[in-house]
């Protein structure tokens, strides 16, 4: 399994950060990018754990983040054989007078990937799911037709989508508790409407928000959402933990999908014209997350009611 330690230390202004592992992503079929993508992930993780990153906020801003990227391609370019090593000036952002701007990624008309923007909320955002679980478990569905889904559920909100022997719906109750679903916490509705806003949904006022959790292997095949009652609102879609290849495709379940790789902190937000596009998940690949391990989280908020 490949390691991005993220080996942190302390230097004047920045950090000397080694990559030993860029060189064996290459050799294992990684792209260039990619690794270096999971690499900026483990030391962003790194960074915030270790209390010390990017002065005030303690959380790398997507400029620096970008510049890590940056910065590690052109390094991991020239030394692809040996171990890679970084030097990164935390403070380089912090003058300057306009915020970082998330760099957004179309998808199609009426859908963005905003990548990194729930980053900065990720150990928030995973504590509210733990107290969720403890009231309302992870469990297996089954579909309509009898089989058990690989990809383990859980709901908060008004409504939590369901399926079982009599189909696809949105109930208020939880089935396994007979009990109303776990509210949405704040930090939940605070992201997704301001991702929504981000990408061009303002107003956005989830009522329900079903989260998944993938294991190595698990997938989610092609899908649309279309069991809510309005689809003039969008969805967004969280990725913590291990990254995913997406599958976004068009109108159609034969349309080929573009694949996207989701890290940790990437959200997708769909709508508008692309709000009922097949979507999907593509077999988890194994890894190790610093803050979730071998799994995938995600947070997919609707306007169910
Ligand atoms: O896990 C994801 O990224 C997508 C989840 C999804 O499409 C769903 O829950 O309907
Ligand atoms: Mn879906």
């Amino acid at each position: 399994m490949l390691r991005f330690p993220a080996d942190i230390s302390p230097d004047g202004r920045g950090f000397a950060v080694s990559f030993p592992d860029i060189p064996e992503a290459l050799t294992c079929g990684y792209t260039l990018e990619s690794a270096c993508e999971m690499a900026a992930d483990a030391l962003a993780t790194a960074m915030s754990f270790s209390g010390q990153a990017a002065g005030n906020n303690r959380q790398l801003t997507c400029l620096q983040l970008g510049q890590a990227r940056r910065t590690m391609q052109g390094i991991a370019a020239a030394s692809a054989s040996g171990p890679c090593l970084m030097t990164f000036d935390l403070f380089d952002n912090l003058d300057d007078a306009t915020p970082a701007t998330p760099p957004s990624e179309p998808l199609a008309d009426g859908a963005v990937v905003l990548r990194g923007i729930a980053r900065p909320d990720a150990e928030a955002l995973l504590a509210d799911v733990h107290a969720i679980t403890i009231a309302a478990p992870w469990r297996h569905m089954i579909t309509p037709g009898g089989l058990k889904m690989s990809v383990a559920m859980t709901n908060c909100g008004h409504a939590g989508w369901v399926t079982d022997a009599g189909g696809y719906r949105y109930d208020p109750i939880d089935p396994l508790s007979g009990q109303l679903w776990p509210a949405m916490p704040a930090s939940f509705r605070h992201l997704a409407t301001t991702a929504a806003a981000q990408a061009g949904f303002a107003g956005f006022e989830p009522d329900a928000c079903l989260i998944n959790r993938y294991e190595p292997g698990t997938r989610l095949s092609l899908h649309q959402d279309r069991d809510e009652r309005d689809f003039n609102a969008p969805i967004v879609s969280v990725s913590l933990g291990l990254p995913a290849i997406f599958l976004f495709g068009g109108m159609r379940r034969a349309d080929p999908p573009q694949r996207v790789r989701l890290a940790h902190g990437d959200v997708v937000v769909w709508g508008g014209p692309s709000r009922l596009a097949f979507h999907g998940v593509a077999p988890l690949a194994d890894g190790d997350h610093p803050l979730l391990g071998r799994l995938r989280i995600n947070l997919t908020f609707r306007k169910a009611l």
